[in-house]
């Protein structure tokens, strides 16, 4: 059972944690006594205990795990959870428990270390194990012990009655962190009083200052060891890595220079923790963990890197402004006196502070709607922000916003209508496409990077509009910016209820009118366009009807939650504020989905998978539940049916399951469901077609020990790079 290091834990660790790999019960070493015992108790019973690597990334290698602790105790962080890595990159770990001072000193701990690493050899068949790759790691003293093992070893008795015997003691590999090596001047003393006693035979020192016993038979060696360790100095490992290369011993060191001993994995330390990292590159050099497999080729067609940004944004700003916030109308007919664009305290901060502390990451403003009023001071008409007296005729609504976007970290884009019922060039189609084409360019030129253009494609009145000479504007003047709805690169998903299909797919036939050239399917993601309120603009009589909390719940769950980006429209009043109404409304509702998606049940739990791609650890099922968006779980390619499974290990309570496919690889994910595992029983509780970059399914509530998702059906192998389980608050409001 693989886990995810994280630094918190899910709550149910409290009461004992989630079951562990497979094959926990510890093997004693000698039945039938070990040799120079001094009694029977817990003591004198070296054992063993095997972590074997689940199924589908064995590799077949396997370690033998000493804890350090100065030849006087173990420690506890040094044994389990490293066989728990050394399973989670494919390694069996088998950790001993060796005997040590007070009762045992030399030859003991070496011989339980001689005896792990021919128990292993002998019965490898039994665990799948390869008898040539059984390495040895050790820390601290428990370093001493491994490297001990790797320099005095014999290839066993093969006329003895014990078939363990017969067995060689040569491990294959050592893996030696902050080991002590020498029992010299540079020894850890409580380590070589514990093993040697207090007053050692000076050839007992000699034998057992594992730098003097480096051979070419030596098996390769990779040390740790922090520059700054003051219990164990690092001269150890130097002293080691130096006899390794005099004797053609391969060998790799890596030297931390802030590195406290006993450091076990790491811990929270983000250049410490690196060490196991390293030591799976070594290992996998060695044999010992699998060659890289190849990441699933990806799956055309697949989104831009504007397209995957945008994806990943979820929420953005609609904000309609302009002529009609002044006249109480939805449609202007442009023929509005530009006088009437009064905003009495117009704050673009405030919007952007609405925006920011709610969750949105980008806002898209009406440059111009119908009306054809501009909120910027275009150089083609008079009817803009400049014939009004704001700000003296000198104001630029879309430059105030996109400073404050800027000075908010938001990114901008403009909605810009195409029907103009104010220029009276929009009578001759040509003549419009001229006028239409310089307002872009003002809008892509003068305001700096522009995120998304939004062509609506409302009215008309038969007018014939040259789009494909507006999106080489776009892509000449701003190529990375997104041309939404009548435009080639996001897709209105169809009405403006905020809600996307079931079946939400990025996958879309090309649309001749926008995607020239493109034959076949194209990456077209929807888009999903609603109002806080009922209208789009700000009308006073709807300050009492902002859409209620769950509908608005509703609303992510059915946009965001179904492969889409959701664009709320909050209308900035009369006073050119976002109204008080709204904004405690876009609180509540940040809120709750805070309090559901702060905290994901599944992230440090295990989970195994049906396949793994190429036994790669780095494709494993932990990778769906790391709450790392950069990994994901995939199988070997063919395989389109496959599941993975957590363990939570104790009954977790949760109503909302998300699942995340990792979509620059392209859309796969044709029919899925989830089970969970109560009363004893697999019981289906979600079930759906496409996924996508996030789909969420309210379940609840479950309360479950396991719970798996099953992939019953994909274009290609399934890549996923999310599986998460939440507890959504109850609202009713
Ligand atoms: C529609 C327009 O007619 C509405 O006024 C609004 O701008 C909406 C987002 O798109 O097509």
């Amino acid at each position: 059972m693989r886990r995810v290091w994280l630094g918190w834990f899910a709550i149910c660790v409290a009461f004992g944690g989630a079951a562990g790999a497979a094959g926990e019960t510890p093997i004693v070493l000698w039945p039938a006594g070990a040799p120079g015992a001094k009694g029977t108790e817990p003591a004198d019973v070296p054992e063993l205990t095997p972590y074997i690597a689940p199924r589908e990334i064995a590799t077949g290698a396997a370690v033998v795990v000493c804890p350090g602790g100065g030849y006087g105790g173990l420690a506890a962080h040094e044994g389990k959870p490293i066989a728990e890595w050394l399973n989670s990159i494919g390694v069996a770990g088998f950790v001993l428990k060796y005997r040590h001072a007070p009762r045992y000193m030399h030859p003991a701990p070496l011989q339980d270390a001689n005896r792990a690493i021919r128990t292993v050899r002998a019965r490898a068949a039994e665990w799948g194990i390869d008898p040539a790759r059984i390495g040895i790691l050790g820390f601290s003293a428990g370093g001493h012990l491994a490297s001990s093992a790797g320099t005095h070893f014999d290839a066993g008795k093969p006329d003895a009655d014990d078939p363990i015997e017969r067995a060689s003691s040569g491990p294959d590999a050592m893996i030696l962190i902050y080991p002590v090596i020498s029992m010299r001047d540079v020894t850890h003393a409580g380590s070589k009083r514990n093993l040697l006693g207090p007053d050692p035979d000076p050839a007992l020192v000699a034998l057992m200052s594992n730098e003097e016993q480096v051979t070419k038979e030596t098996p390769p060696a990779f040390l740790i060891h922090g520059v700054d360790d003051t219990v164990v100095l690092c001269e150890n490992s130097l002293r080691f890595a130096a006899a390794c290369r005099k004797a053609g011993v391969p060998h790799e060191l890596h030297l931390y220079e802030h590195g406290p001993h006993g450091f076990g994995l790491g811990g929270g330390d983000p250049v410490l923790s690196s060490w196991p990292r390293r030591c799976a590159d070594w290992l996998r050099r060695r044999g010992f963990v699998a060659a890289p497999a190849a990441a699933p080729a990806a799956l055309p067609p697949v989104p831009t890197k504007e397209q995957l940004a945008w994806q990943e944004a979820e929420l953005i700003l609609f904000l309609h402004f302009g002529m009609n916030t002044f006249t109480n109308r939805e449609w202007g007919d442009g023929k509005e006196d530009p006088k009437q664009f009064h905003p009495t305290a117009f704050d673009a901060r405030q919007w952007a502070r609405v925006a920011k502390e709610t969750g949105f990451k980008w806002m898209i403003l009406t440059a111009k709607h119908h009306d054809g009023f501009c909120l910027w001071p275009s150089a083609q008409t008079e009817h803009s922000v400049r014939s009004s007296a704001w700000r003296d005729g000198k104001g630029d609504v879309v430059g105030e916003v996109v400073r404050a976007c800027r000075e908010s970290g938001l990114r901008f884009g403009f909605y810009l209508s195409p029907w103009d019922r104010h220029e009276p060039r929009y009578a001759d189609d040509q003549a419009y496409d001229g006028y239409f084409r310089a307002q872009l360019t003002e809008l892509l030129t003068g305001y700096g990077d522009i995120a998304e253009v939004w062509f609506d494609g409302a009215g008309g009145e038969g007018h014939v509009y040259d789009f494909p000479s507006y999106y080489d504007a776009v892509r000449r003047l701003m190529p990375g910016a997104l041309i939404a709805i009548c435009g080639p690169d996001v897709r209105w998903v169809g009405n403006e209820s905020g809600v996307a299909r079931e079946t939400e797919w990025s996958v879309q036939p090309a649309n001749p009118a926008f995607h020239r050239g493109a034959e076949r399917n194209v990456w077209y993601p929807a888009e999903c366009d609603v109002s806080i309120r009922p209208g789009w603009f700000w009308h006073p009589e709807q300050d009492s009807q902002v859409k209620s909390l769950d509908h608005l719940l509703d609303i992510y769950y059915k946009s965001v939650g179904r492969n889409s980006l959701l664009l709320l429209n909050v209308p900035p009043n009369d006073k050119g504020l976002i109204p008080d109404p709204d904004i405690a409304r876009l609180r509540e509702w940040r809120r709750v989905l805070d309090e559901t998606f702060a905290i994901d049940f599944a992230i440090g739990k295990g989970a195994t998978a049906s396949n793994v791609r190429g036994k790669d650890p780095a494709f494993d099922a932990v990778k769906a539940i790391d709450g790392d968006a950069k990994t994901y779980w995939a199988t070997d390619d063919g395989v389109t049916e496959a599941s993975i499974e957590l363990d939570l290990g104790c009954p977790v309570s949760f109503n909302v399951t998300r699942v995340e496919e990792a979509i620059a690889l392209g859309q796969r994910v044709e029919a899925y469901r989830i089970e969970a595992f109560t009363d004893g029983a697999w019981k289906a509780i979600a079930k759906g077609t496409t996924i996508g970059r996030k789909k969420l399914d309210r379940v609840g509530p479950v309360s479950a020990t396991r719970v798996r998702l099953v992939i019953e059906k994909a274009r290609a192998c399934p890549a996923i790079r999310a599986f998460g389980l939440h507890l959504a608050p109850k609202t009713g409001g």
